[in-house]
């Protein structure tokens, strides 16, 4: 749903013509909407309430998932991680711990390690733990446009306290554009690893995961890597209960998101005429949550200098989540020029780690 809007960069395009041809070239690529992380970067009132006005009043309703996380929404999020029927925070830890040196094998020190969106950290300590056991010289970049995620996490790091940390609030292509420069201008030698984790991807619609992926790509050196965590399809009812669970955690991070709106843009939204609704499309692949209003009716959102009327059975689409087939994920990196190194699948929760290596020859870097 999200997938023609570029990401705000805080650098013009051009900016990478500057670079010779050997080097990083982050922003070739128009960038994909995440919405995974959130918060003051993205969300200052005023873009917010241009985004509610736009997409209230586009057809289908919309909201874009990266609103879901405000202070509330974020607890939210960590608490539908502990919850029995979403799995992919336990499966991806899992994994990570079970494959941490494999998932680093054979990359050159010293390494750098960018990870996108990673929230608390602790899955990249996991990655890291690997990497230190394996004498790995290590420094890491980490990418959120969330402040609090980013305090999170080098906290989290702490524990390392030989791994230089570098926190960049940014959007991920800014980013890793920053990256691919530093990388270049101190001429720093070794790989690099970028983490994708909690498939976050799946936020991502098909045409701007691919974009995504050939951003990731186009910064990449032969022998770099992306490590990848991704939910796959699975039986329908395990999908709709990950995103419609018993104790009602989803519907309420739903939910919150018109609290937001009530509290932020002076809205009357009235919870109670409004339902969580969580719904496997097979079609496209996607698990789509929404807001459906369960009567006719008009909010009026102030902040946003409009009113919204709905019909009943009306609804708000307010995020997708792609599920994926283990060996499409391996094709569609091999279409872009990453090729599996290797990929550990959960097949109880039915969750990918997949590690793709930049391929030689590739726009002809060495
Ligand atoms: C953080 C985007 C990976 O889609 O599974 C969890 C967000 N939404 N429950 C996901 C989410 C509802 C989550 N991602």
């Amino acid at each position: 749903m999200q997938s023609g809007e570029p990401l705000e960069s805080r650098r013009p395009l051009a900016a990478s013509s500057t670079l010779n041809h050997r080097t990083a070239d982050w922003s070739a690529q128009g960038p994909p909407d995440m919405g995974t992380s959130s918060e003051a970067a993205l969300s200052s009132g005023y873009r917010l309430a241009d985004d509610v006005r736009r997409d209230l009043q586009a057809s289908p309703k919309r909201l874009q998932p990266r609103y879901l996380y405000d202070a509330l929404g974020s607890q939210l999020f960590e608490a539908i991680c502990e919850l029995p029927e979403y799995r992919i925070t336990r499966s991806e830890l899992h994994l990570l711990t079970t494959h941490a040196a494999a998932i680093g094998a054979g990359m050159s020190s010293p390494l750098t390690v960018v990870e996108l969106g990673g929230g608390n950290g602790e899955k990249l300590a996991v990655l890291l733990s690997g990497l230190v056991d394996a004498g790995v010289d290590l420094r890491v970049e980490l990418v959120d446009v969330s402040a609090t995620a980013l305090e999170l996490a080098a906290r989290t790091l702490a524990r390392f306290p030989a791994i230089r940390v570098t926190p960049h609030q940014t959007t991920y292509e800014a980013g890793l554009q920053d990256i691919g420069e530093q990388r270049i201008a101190e001429v720093r030698p070794g790989g690099m690893l970028v983490a994708f984790l909690g498939s976050n991807i799946g936020n991502l619609d098909p045409s701007a995961a691919r974009r995504f992926l050939t951003m990731v790509r186009g910064g990449f050196r032969s022998g770099d890597r992306l490590v990848l965590g991704t939910d796959l399809v699975k039986p329908e009812s395990e999908l709709v209960a990950a995103y419609d669970d018993v104790l009602g955690v989803t519907a309420a991070f739903n939910k919150n998101l018109l609290v937001r709106l009530n509290r932020e843009l002076g809205a009357n939204f009235d919870l109670d005429r409004f339902a969580h609704r969580a719904v496997w499309n097979a079609a496209e692949s996607r698990v789509e949550m929404h807001l459906e209003s369960l009567r006719a009716q008009t909010v009026s959102i102030p902040g946003a200098d409009c009113a919204v009327a709905f019909a009943a059975g009306e609804s708000i689409w307010t995020e997708s989540s792609y599920k994926y087939e283990s060996a499409a994920l391996v094709a569609l990196g091999a279409e872009l020029g990453l090729a599996r190194h290797d990929q550990w699948v959960d097949e109880d929760a039915h969750f990918a780690v997949t590690a793709f290596n930049a391929v030689d020859g590739l726009r002809g870097q060495s």
